[in-house]
């Protein structure tokens, strides 16, 4: 068994090592744990510091596509690679690498096709209550389209696995945590989800530019898939 993980990078040279350096690279269930990187069209050292690191694969955009196209080059480089389970984890070390054990336990077992790393956020100190009510809200959507409760369902902390990932289809330029979400319940695919543990902020969210953005970006995002 191989498990592959997978980082989106724009412009990441500051905490891609400290996010590297923290992925275990033996995990109970797995013969090998490989690191590949996919590089947004970074302008800084991204690609120089992914190679002085040794990550295992560099997949490379020529110019800067935005985050939903990157985790999904992300995936297809995997699979080609042979990954039998795949985790997503952001290069900002925003998720613990610690629990990716946690994370792909449910798939080993044979419990779920995806599982999402729930932040909590609840408990997350410097989450305003406008982005927790957000969340509540987002994962009550996602319930009513998907028919599955997903407490944190924009979270990056995410295990996949080959059949899931395969059958995959991201049409939203931008975002890919709700859909993703959303084809796995109409699919009939099992998400489960598992607390997972948060570093402290390293720097403010380069995705959105304010609630009012996030909010219209994600609800074009599930008008367009439904519409799919
Ligand atoms: N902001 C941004 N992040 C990107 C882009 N392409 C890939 N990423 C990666 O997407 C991940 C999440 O980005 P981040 O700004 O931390 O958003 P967050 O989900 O709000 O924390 C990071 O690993 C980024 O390096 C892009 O075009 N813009
Ligand atoms: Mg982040």
């Amino acid at each position: 068994m191989k498990l592959i993980v997978q980082i989106p990078c724009y412009n990441e040279e500051e905490t891609l090592p400290e996010t590297v350096a923290d992925i275990p690279r033996e995990i109970p269930g797995f013969d090998s744990v490989e690191v590949l990187i996919i590089d947004d069209g970074s302008s800084d050292r991204t690609v120089e510091v992914a190679r002085e690191i040794g990550v295992d694969y560099i997949v490379r955009h020529k110019r800067n596509l935005g985050l939903a196209r990157t985790f999904r080059k992300g995936i297809e480089a995997s699979l080609q690679a042979g990954a039998d389970v795949i985790v997503n984890t952001d290069g900002d070390n925003q998720y613990a690498g610690a629990d990716i054990p946690k994370l792909v336990e449910p798939i080993l077992a044979g419990r779920a096709d995806m599982v999402i790393g729930d932040r909590q956020t609840d408990k997350v100190a410097h989450f305003s209550r406008g982005k927790k009510l957000l969340q509540w809200l987002g994962s009550g959507i996602v319930r009513k389209l998907a028919g599955i409760w997903v407490p944190d369902t924009v979270s990056g902390f995410r295990a996949f696995s080959r059949d899931v990932a395969i059958q995959m289809n991201i049409v939203s330029p931008f975002s890919y945590t709700i859909e993703t979400v959303i084809q796995a319940g109409k699919r009939d695919m099992t998400v489960q989800s598992v607390p997972v543990r948060t570093n402290p902020k390293t720097r403010e969210s380069r995705l959105f530019k304010g609630i009012p953005s996030f909010v219209s970006r994600q609800l074009t995002t599930i008008v367009r898939m439904y519409a799919m």
